[in-house]
């Protein structure tokens, strides 16, 4: 299987996975969005959206899938099988519409807009994110104040989901400072090495520089 990615944060949500599982993929860079490209990825992924895993007659495309697909065929409880499974999904369900998805505004408007000339920050949506982040956040906090992870029995692929918009933090410049069991959770995640530096030894250009 070929796991289909870019330095973007949710292919390196994924590229992170497939370390920390230790699935048996090929890694390749792919950019759908890239001038006469489209065409090729189309039949993969109708989105273009990255990543993608694809084999010889198939392919699945959004991280979670993809995540969930890499875990079990490498064995691993990273993505959770048994009675922990509903509150790891009751953690990526309430992530993605709170505190993962006040991170991805902010990250977009300082970050993915300016790099890809999609205009101007918008001060009302990074000012959204910010509140949405705070909610989120402070929610993490007391949770994370009482344990290393968000699931009782350990890491797992809800760690990495919540986190998917915090590496680059330089540009995206969230207060995670002001969260003590946030910030310490996630100086844990990058202790991980698949987490820190997924992209090792891979063919990974850098994503284009924020400019200013
Ligand atoms: N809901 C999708 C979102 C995928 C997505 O937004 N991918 C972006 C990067 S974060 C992308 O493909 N951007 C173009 C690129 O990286 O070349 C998922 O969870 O996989």
């Amino acid at each position: 299987m070929r796991l289909l990615y870019s330095r973007n944060p949710n292919p390196r949500l994924a590229v992170a996975v497939a370390r920390q599982v230790g699935a048996e993929v090929a890694f390749e860079f792919a950019a759908p969005f890239a001038p006469g490209q489209a065409e090729r990825y189309r039949p993969l992924n109708p989105t273009l959206f990255l990543p993608i895993l694809a084999w010889p007659g198939g392919s699945l495309w959004e991280t979670d899938a993809i995540a969930c697909r890499l875990s079990r065929d490498a064995g691993s409880d990273f993505w959770r099988s048994g009675d922990a499974e509903p509150r790891m999904i009751q953690w990526l369900s309430w992530g993605k519409e709170n505190f993962v998805r006040g991170c991805e505004m902010v990250q977009y408007e300082r970050g993915t807009r300016l790099r890809y000339a999609q205009g101007a920050t918008d001060p009302a949506k990074v000012e959204e994110g910010l509140r949405r982040f705070a909610a989120g956040a402070t929610l993490l906090e007391d949770q994370l104040s009482r344990r290393d992870w968000l699931l009782d029995d350990g890491l797992s692929y809800a760690d990495f989901r919540m986190a998917t918009f915090l590496p680059g933090n330089d540009i995206t410049r969230l207060p995670l400072a002001d969260y003590p069991a946030l910030l310490r959770w996630y100086r844990r995640l990058e202790a991980l090495e698949a987490w820190r530096d997924p992209f090792r030894g891979l063919d990974a250009p850098e994503l284009p520089p924020v400019p200013g």
